[in-house]
């Protein structure tokens, strides 16, 4: 029997046996940053020829754009340019910095383009929204009465995909790596049975036609295959292929002459779903506009079968010419000089979308030592490939991927049905305006907590999260607001948000209001050595006796925030785990030893939040428990019932107001909530949503795991030291928090000048002129008057006056001191 994935070590110098299942760019990537790293027993399997085996990669025309919302993608993009820039095979780079171009034919584009802007400053790209007259300069074929603006990002350009696989690949031959193309993956070995103490089995070879490759790690590059060879380890790869038309022109006359592969900007023409590239004296012209294709992969030829069917390559199906009839016209709209050409050649181009858009990353929970590097654009190739690599040789990737983490899917995100509509969906959406809070449409409702029918009744605005309905407000509330003194707002930061969320803020602030927190992730540990390992597993000291609820962190080896939990000893060996993401599951399940056992409840269990200055009145008199304040402290937990229902109870609050956190199972939850509710009727007890939620707990100062603070950051900078006990013994992270130094930058709170500006998050921070920083999550404290944002930024003193760019306006700022509300903590301790 092989080890345990973590302590998978090398037999030589070598490193351990990693066998890459796909050379195309991502399997020819890794191959070289794992041989950089000094992991030189690689062997990469492909089924099709070198150096173009026919998947995605073989086609890709290798658009670069590297904007996104998401940090993380962008953080991969800039690395993939940086490295493929530096790239050379036989004399050629294998990246062309033609530059970008995103062009707005409408307002809302236009405005988009201004947040992208945003976006590129916060994360460190080069760019700037231009006018029409500038756009028609950098594309002269434009047609500059279609067009009110663009989006120029000169450092962005082409990669030379093909290229660059070779590159990578015979760099990391030259350290040893092995590629052997024409042998197909039929199967994957495992060792026999389960372990115990919850580790699951691991790989230990990699079946092909031609023979068996023993393996420690296997990982799975392949693409829009990767489903199919995930089934052969037993494990679910949630990604939809789906086909893409690509298509190139005849010459065009006004190219003739043209000598460079491209020489002007890639081009984006995002309203009608279409971009744009040189070849040549050609155009090549990809679509998103027609139908969601899906394509089933196992079902696909082989590149063998393919051939010999007529096709080019497996990836490449037949031109559907209806499919793109619509979007010529729009083709020759904006560039009139195609009026007088025609396609020339073009097809269906196959490859992956995830339910959320993002890749899959990481290493099974189920198969130990069987990884994927999935559904990963040529754009984010290399910066993917060098994560997982660190993840794979170092223990963790070098900055935070908990967005592409595989485990990131809840049970309810993982069936066939889902994985289709959404990555269906993903496809239509590829280039849509999407608001930040705007949720999906289908499937819903999929999870829904045992107060929906209530939540209903009274009006509930549903957002979804985590496939959960989510009340954001309740339109029953909507009579208080007319009361509430509220700025009017623009049209964006007023979608998905009504004034009745103030209304539902200050009557928690003032009387008490009921929160559906049943999302909110549960997580019971139970066993002999329970304790033991919860303590060596986070940062505070939870040796107290049963009854103490903790907020503590888990950190990793160099220190950084993992998550932020609360934690409840409701018996010598048994907690009640507040989570965050599924990862906080995988995490502390990879760490259980024998006898400890890990298990999520949270699906079969609810919770309403009872927060409010009234709520020990409401909740008083349905026990028979004394509820004072000496009778059940802060931060206590306990065991009871109220009214006929058990619940545990844990007095704290996410919200800052007195109250406590009522949990039962889901069969009891209706019964719960109707308790709560006839209660609070002498209380004017409303019920609140989300965005009063997020409101009151950004004037507190609580930081949202995932969106504030990640693993990229440690306690101090990120503001929750107060939760580390470096007195306590070990715990894991513990040696690495020692070393770091005096935090460089700090997660900061600002209060923006102006009582009517606000801001949503993601903008960029700009300190004497000079993007510094950026917004993680912000939101209108009507407590406060004034939106409260907090940002990364260096370290400066309070009362610094900042700006942050919304929309292409600067908006004044200053740094405040906090927590910006209640610092005396009047409210809770009471
Ligand atoms: P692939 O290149 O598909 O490689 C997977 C490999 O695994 C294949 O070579 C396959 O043969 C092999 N394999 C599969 N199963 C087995 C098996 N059983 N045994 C052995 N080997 C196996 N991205 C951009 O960033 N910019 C663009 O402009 C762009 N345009 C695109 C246009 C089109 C028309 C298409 C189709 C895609 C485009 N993409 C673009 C997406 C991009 O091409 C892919 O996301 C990327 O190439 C995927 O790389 P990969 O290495 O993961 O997969
Ligand atoms: N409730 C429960 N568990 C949770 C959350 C929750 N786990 C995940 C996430 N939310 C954790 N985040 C916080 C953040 C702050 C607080 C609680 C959970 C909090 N902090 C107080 C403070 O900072 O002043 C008290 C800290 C202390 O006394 O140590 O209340 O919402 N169950």
């Amino acid at each position: 029997m092989s080890e345990r994935a973590s302590e998978r070590r090398g037999r030589s110098g070598a490193g351990p046996r990693v066998v890459v299942v796909g050379a195309g760019i991502v399997g020819c990537s890794l191959a070289d940053e794992l041989t950089a790293r000094g992991w030189t027993d690689v062997t990469v399997l492909e089924q099709g020829p070198l150096p173009a085996p026919g998947g995605s990669t073989s086609h890709a025309p290798g658009l670069v754009f590297r904007t996104s919302p998401s940090r993380t993608l962008t953080a991969f993009a800039r690395y993939t340019v940086e490295k493929l820039t530096s790239l050379r095979v036989d004399g050629v780079s294998c990246f062309d910095p033609v530059g970008g171009l995103e062009l707005a034919t409408t307002p809302e584009r236009l405005a988009e383009l201004h947040r992208r802007a945003g976006y590129a400053a916060s994360w460190g790209v080069r760019g700037e929204v231009v006018d029409a007259a500038r756009c028609k300069e950098l594309w002269p074929l434009i047609d500059e009465s279609v067009v009110l603006g663009g989006f120029h990002t000169p450092d962005d350009g082409l990669a030379r995909a093909v290229l660059a696989a070779r590159g990578q690949r015979e760099r990391a031959e030259s350290r040893g790596a092995r590629f052997l193309d024409r042998h197909t993956v039929t199967g994957i070995e495992k060792e026999d049975g389960h372990r115990g103490g919850g580790q699951a089995a691991g790989v230990t070879a990699v079946v092909t036609d031609r023979g068996v490759f023993p393996a420690d790690h296997v990982v799975s590059a392949a693409g829009f295959w990767g489903p199919v060879i995930g089934r052969m380890a037993g494990v679910d790869v949630p990604l939809q292929p789906l086909a893409h038309q690509y298509a190139r022109t005849k010459p065009l006359p006004c190219l003739s002459g043209a000598t460079a592969e491209a020489s002007r900007p890639i081009l984006r023409f995002q309203d009608r779903d279409l971009y744009f590239r040189e070849h040549t004296d050609r155009l090549g012209i990809g679509s998103y506009a027609h139908k969601p294709l899906p394509v089933d992969p196992f079902t696909l030829l082989g590149h063998g079968e393919a051939r010999a069917n007529g096709l080019e390559m497996p990836s490449s199906l037949p031109f559907t010419e209806e499919d793109w009839a619509p979007s010529w016209d729009d083709c020759r709209r904006l560039l009139p000089a195609l009026r007088d050409s025609e396609i020339e050649e073009g097809f269906n181009g196959v490859f992956s979308f995830t339910p959320d858009g993002m890749p899959v990353l990481g290493e099974s929970r189920a198969v130990r030592g069987f990884w994927l590097a999935e559904a990963v654009w040529v754009t984010h190739s290399a910066g993917v490939a060098k994560a997982v690599a660190e993840w794979m040789v170092e223990g963790r990737p070098g900055l935070d991927v908990h967005e592409c983490d595989l485990t990131r899917f809840e049970d309810a995100q993982r069936s066939p049905a889902y994985i289709r509509d959404r990555g269906s969906q993903q496809f239509v959406e590829v280039y849509d305006v999407l608001h930040p809070l705007q949720p999906m449409e289908r499937p819903r409702p999929l999870r829904v907590s045992p107060f929906h029918a209530r939540q209903q009744e009274l009006g509930a605005h549903f957002l979804e999260g985590g496939g959960w309905e989510r009340p954001h407000w309740y339109e029953a509330n909507a009579p208080l607001a007319a009361a509430a003194d509220v700025p009017p707002r623009d049209a964006w930061s007023a979608r998905y948000w009504s004034p009745v969320a103030a209304a539902e803020a200050r009557a928690t602030r003032e009387r008490v209001a009921l929160y559906d927190m049943t999302p909110l992730r549960r997580l019971e540990v139970t066993g002999r050595g329970a304790l033991d390992f919860l303590h060596g597993m986070t940062t505070n000291n939870l040796r107290k006796k049963p009854g103490a609820v903790t907020y503590t962190l888990l950190l990793d080896g160099t220190g950084g925030i993992r998550s932020d939990l609360t934690v409840a000893r409701l018996g010598p060996d048994r907690f009640q785990v507040g989570a965050n993401s599924p990862a906080d599951l995988d995490w502390l399940t990879r760490h259980a030893p024998d006898g400890v056992h890990v298990r999520d409840i949270t699906s079969g269990t609810c919770c309403v939040g009872v927060w409010g200055p009234l709520a020990r009145d409401l909740v008083q008199p349905l026990t028979g428990d004394d509820f004072s304040h000496e009778g059940f402290g802060y931060f206590r937990a306990r065991e009871t019932y109220l009214g006929h229902v058990p619940v545990t109870a844990m007095r704290l609050s996410y919200v800052g107001e007195l109250g406590w956190e009522l949990y039962t199972t889901a069969d009891l939850g209706l019964r719960l909530w109707d308790t709560l509710w006839e209660a609070g009727r002498p209380y004017g007890v409303i019920a609140a949503g989300r965005s009063a939620f997020n409101s009151l707990r950004l004037e507190k100062g609580y930081r949202a795991w995932g969106v504030d603070m990640t693993d990229e950051h440690d306690p101090y900078e990120a503001g929750v030291g107060f939760a580390v006990r470096l007195d306590k013994g070990d715990f894991l992270g513990k040696e690495a928090l020692r070393l770091r130094g005096e935090p460089r930058r700090r997660l900061t709170p600002l209060l923006l000048d102006d009582p009517a500006s606000v801001v949503l998050g993601k903008e960029p921070v700009y300190v004497d002129g000079v993007a510094a920083g950026y917004v993680t999550s912000a939101a209108y404290g009507y407590t406060l008057g004034r939106c409260v944002a907090y940002a990364w930024l260096p370290v400066l003193p309070v009362g610094t006056g900042v700006s942050v760019e919304y929309f292409g306006e600067k908006v004044g700022a200053t740094i405040a001191d906090e927590p910006l509300f209640d610092p005396e903590m009047s409210r809770i301790r009471c």
